[in-house]
């Protein structure tokens, strides 16, 4: 039996395996700029963040109707409760599709209905969260945000993603207002390659309830005594680390000096069809490289699902 988790940190867009890739290309006849699915996989090698997202961002445009984004959803929850989730946090990137001309509406509809698909077949609960990209001007994400809420488009809460360095979190404090003054959750990734000043910079100015990877946080120990204290979430993703270089190797992964600290970490997937693998090989990631044991493998479940945001009974269930 796989550990029992809740996936807090999983990117639809990260999700679209290779064959999924060229399944929906043909399928909407859709020219991608590879000769092979051979030649797709041997793109899967990465030096850093954007080299990642630029393979992220080319191979996205195969979704294109509310259809595709109910498939793709379907067949990432399969994989996921495969490997041990019982609850999802979803993350989708409303910029990226919105502006190759598809609606809102759509997109987010069929992501729902796949999300829905899931808790019957699976048993899966779920959220769905609006990832803006830190790369686009925060006009663009308040603008995007505003039709969200207008419009009554189904989701949960926000997050920050793209491209990090360059970006820093305090440009998007408006958008956070707005998200946290419509009764939205909020998140945002930070800490994964730009500095701890970000992570301080998400909690003040955008008072984010959880971050997405904080590995750098490591390096500020008034920032460490802070998420301590105020047992701030933080999502971390050892494959995806590694394989964007975010650490030099998974020995180096700085997820067992965290837990001794007492940070509120847990282990998510990222983006899995990218870096690796699902919740399991996350998790044995952690176990073996990393020596974790079983006490310290059950606080990390424990701390999956209460750093959800599940309401109360429904955490109760699963803890
Ligand atoms: C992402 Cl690993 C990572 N970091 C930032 N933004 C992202 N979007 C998808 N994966
Ligand atoms: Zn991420």
């Amino acid at each position: 039996m796989k550990l029992p988790v809740a996936e807090l940190h999983i990117h639809l867009e990260g999700t679209l395996e290779p064959d999924m890739i060229m399944e929906l290309a043909a399928k909407n006849s859709i020219e991608l700029p590879y000769e092979s699915i051979e030649d797709l996989k041997a793109r899967y090698s990465f030096t850093n963040l954007q080299s990642f997202l630029d393979l992220l961002y080319t191979n996205l445009i195969v979704l294109r109707t509310s259809e595709d984004f109910q498939q793709a959803t379907v067949a990432y929850l399969e994989n996921a409760q495969r490997s041990g989730v019982r609850h999802v946090e979803l993350f989708f990137d409303p910029q990226a599709h919105v502006e190759r001309g598809l609606s809102l509406a759509e997109v987010v509809a069929g992501i729902r209905a796949g999300l829905a698909e899931g808790e019957e077949r699976w048993g899966i609960t779920h959220k769905l969260i609006a990832c803006f990209w830190r790369h686009a001007p925060a006009s663009d994400a308040l603008e995007l945000l505003q039709t969200l809420v207008e419009e009554k488009h189904p989701i949960d809460g926000i997050g920050l993603d793209s491209s990090e360095i360059g970006f820093p979190p305090s440009l998007f404090a408006k958008v956070y207002d707005y998200a946290r003054e419509h009764g939205l959750h909020v998140v945002a990734h930070a800490g994964e390659e730009g500095p701890a000043d970000y992570i301080w910079q998400a909690l003040d100015l955008l008072k984010v309830e959880r971050i997405d990877h904080g590995i750098r946080c490591v390096e500020d120990r008034t920032l460490v005594r802070r998420l301590v204290a105020e047992q701030i979430p933080l999502t971390v993703c050892p494959l995806s680390n590694v394989r964007l270089r975010a650490v030099d190797s998974i020995h180096a992964h700085p997820l067992p000096q965290m837990l001794e600290m007492g940070l509120n970490v847990s282990v998510h997937s990222d983006d899995p069809a990218y870096f690796g693998g699902y919740m399991d090989a996350n998790i044995a990631a952690a176990i073996k490289p990393l020596g974790l044991n079983a006490a310290q493998l059950a606080q990390l479940a424990r701390n999956s699902f209460n750093s959800s945001f599940l309401d109360e009974a429904t955490k109760q269930k699963y803890l």
